[in-house]
């Protein structure tokens, strides 16, 4: 056996210490084991990065997961030894950095914490707060990261990253930097058979380092960014506050990266992970011509966009549907009530959401009766927004119901530090998340003064009544007996 494979068995299996950086990668406990749901899967694309960049540049890490493990005392024997530990914290994950941290410090006093990411871009002093984090990175970190892990003396303890000017300039990501499910002899070694058969089954199904099946298409599933940043302000969102503007990855590198992963890995389906990827006609227009000629399969693909969008560019939008082969329509639908839609900063209104709901509605019964796949929408909704009547909700419930194909993807609204609203509820001491409570479970009540329990049971069907006022029979039959329940996600 060639040595190298020998050493990745070595890693995979016991988590032998082979550099002296470690990236931590952060996640609920267990995720990588025995995972609640397909998404805590998916991998880190700010991790990818700069890993991939500090590896071409002769700085070699390895990676231990928080994902991978399922109680902290596994954790701390796997973070033994090393000097330096980097982490990419998003407000989601800051309690799981904050403890991971702690727990680096603790095994290795003199060791140097090196944590960057969205939850220290817009909560500096939060983060700021916790004194095992040495070096807090604010913003983009990919044009620093090398002098910053060469030098971290010359840094002061807060500061500001620097990114590229156009993701052009971004290198591939080596997946194989990403962290692995957890190796299930070790699992079994931890937890109940059944369980150990679970962490068995997701090892096997993985198809690392591309990423499992989540219903959304065939696997393995590559999951890749092709722009970072929304330019709309939504208040419960409005990344563009705080990522800097960049240049999207051009199509050609986008489809050459993708022609790549199949030969080495193969592809079957793809997520595109860009919070907005239905902007800059211009871009899609030159992906519309050249995914369906240079691309290796026509991939079918997730990917997100707006309701106001769609209907300013309808024709846009219909030959991405049918010439690109995308097939779930993620959109940020959020409130089916003119009134929260406002109060969101959506600027999408009633009208907006109900045009691409028809078009798409038209577009999936066209396809069926060409013998196509129909696009399916993946409907983002917000509930419990504060401000929010129960009419509104119905509204919101109704609306959800014109759909014809579609999986819901439903959340309590959630007051992220970042975006404008949630600021606004943080300063007004009414955001239930707090440092260890940033998300746990979908039903988690995140606002003072939001009646939850009225939430949850409109989501156990008990106000139909009101909700399928208007509707058709045939929509009344939508949403089967908890699905909207079990459509809650974590958020
Ligand atoms: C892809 C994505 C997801 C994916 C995958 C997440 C994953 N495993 O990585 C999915 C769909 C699962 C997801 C889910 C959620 N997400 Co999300 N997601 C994104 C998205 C669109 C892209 C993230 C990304 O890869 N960016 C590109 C990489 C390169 O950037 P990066 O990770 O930030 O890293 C850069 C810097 O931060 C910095 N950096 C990072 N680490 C370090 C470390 C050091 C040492 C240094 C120096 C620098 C540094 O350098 C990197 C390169 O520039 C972002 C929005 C965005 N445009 O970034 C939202 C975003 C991160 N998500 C967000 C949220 C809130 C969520 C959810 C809670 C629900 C929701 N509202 O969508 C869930 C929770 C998930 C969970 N498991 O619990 C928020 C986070 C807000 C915050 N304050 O942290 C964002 C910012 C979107 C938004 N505006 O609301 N998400
Ligand atoms: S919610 Fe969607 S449209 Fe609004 S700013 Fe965020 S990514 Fe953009």
């Amino acid at each position: 056996m060639l040595e190298e494979q020998q050493l990745k068995l070595n890693w995979h299996g016991n988590g032998k210490r082979k550099n002296d950086i470690v990236w931590i990668d952060l996640g609920d406990l267990g995720d990588l084991v025995y995972p609640q749901g397909p998404h805590e899967q998916w991998q880190d694309h700010g991790l990818g990065l700069l890993r991939t960049i500090m590896h071409q540049n002769d700085l070699k890490t390895d990676i231990v997961s928080t994902r991978a493990v399922t109680s902290w005392e596994q954790l701390a024997p796997k973070l033994r030894g090393y000097k330096m530990a980097l982490m990419n914290v998003r407000s989601y994950t800051f309690p799981v950095a904050l403890k991971a941290a702690q727990i680096f410090k603790e095994t290795n006093p003199d060791g140097l914490v090196l944590a960057g990411g969205m939850h220290a871009t817009v909560a500096p002093d939060e983060m700021a707060g916790v004194d095992a984090f040495d070096k807090i990175c604010q913003g983009a970190g990919e044009e620093i990261i090398l002098d910053l892990v060469r030098d971290p003396g010359s840094f002061p303890r807060v500061f500001l990253g620097q990114g590229s000017r156009s993701m052009a300039d971004w290198p591939e990501i080596d997946r194989e930097l990403w962290p692995k499910p957890a190796n299930w002899k070790e699992a079994l070694a931890n937890a109940r058979p059944r369980r150990a058969v679970r962490a068995m089954k997701l090892e096997r199904n993985f198809n690392w380092p591309m990423e499992p099946e989540c219903g959304w298409g065939p696997p393995p599933v590559a999951t890749i960014i092709t722009s970072r940043v929304c330019p709309w302000q939504c208040v419960f969102c409005n990344e563009a506050s705080y990522i800097p503007n960049m240049g999207r990855r051009p199509v050609s590198m986008v489809i050459d990266e993708l022609n790549a992963l199949d030969e080495m890995y193969g592809v079957g389906s793809v997520v595109i992970h860009d919070s907005m990827f239905f902007q800059n006609p211009k871009w899609l227009q030159e992906w519309i011509e050249e995914y369906p000629r240079r691309a290796n399969r026509l991939w079918p693909y997730w990917a997100a966009g707006r309701a106001d969008t769609v209907r300013q560019w309808p024709d846009l939008f219909t030959a991405l549907v049918r010439e690109t082969n995308w097939n779930l329509i993620s959109i940020g639908f959020e409130s089916g009530s003119d009134r929260i839609l406002k109060l969101l900063n959506k600027e999408c209104t009633e009208e907006d959401n109900n045009f691409a709901i028809d078009l798409v509605n038209r577009l999936g019964d066209e396809m069926v009766a060409e013998g196509k796949e129909p696009p399916v929408f993946w409907s983002n909704i917000m509930l419990g927004i504060p401000g929010e009547t129960d009419e509104d909700a119905f509204k919101t419930m109704r609306m959800l119901k014109r759909m014809k194909r579609v999986f819901p993807s439903i959340s309590y609204y959630a007051p992220y530090p970042g975006s404008a609203l949630g600021f606004q509820l943080i300063a007004e001491g009414k955001s239930l998340m707090s440092k260890d409570n940033y998300h746990r479970f979908p039903d988690d009540e995140k606002v003072k003064g939001v009646n939850y329990g009225f939430y949850r049971e409109l989501l156990a069907g008990k106000y139909d009544a009101e909700v399928n006022r208007g509707l058709s029979e045939e929509q009344q039959q939508r949403g089967y007996d908890g699905m909207y329940q079990q459509a809650l996600v974590k958020a």
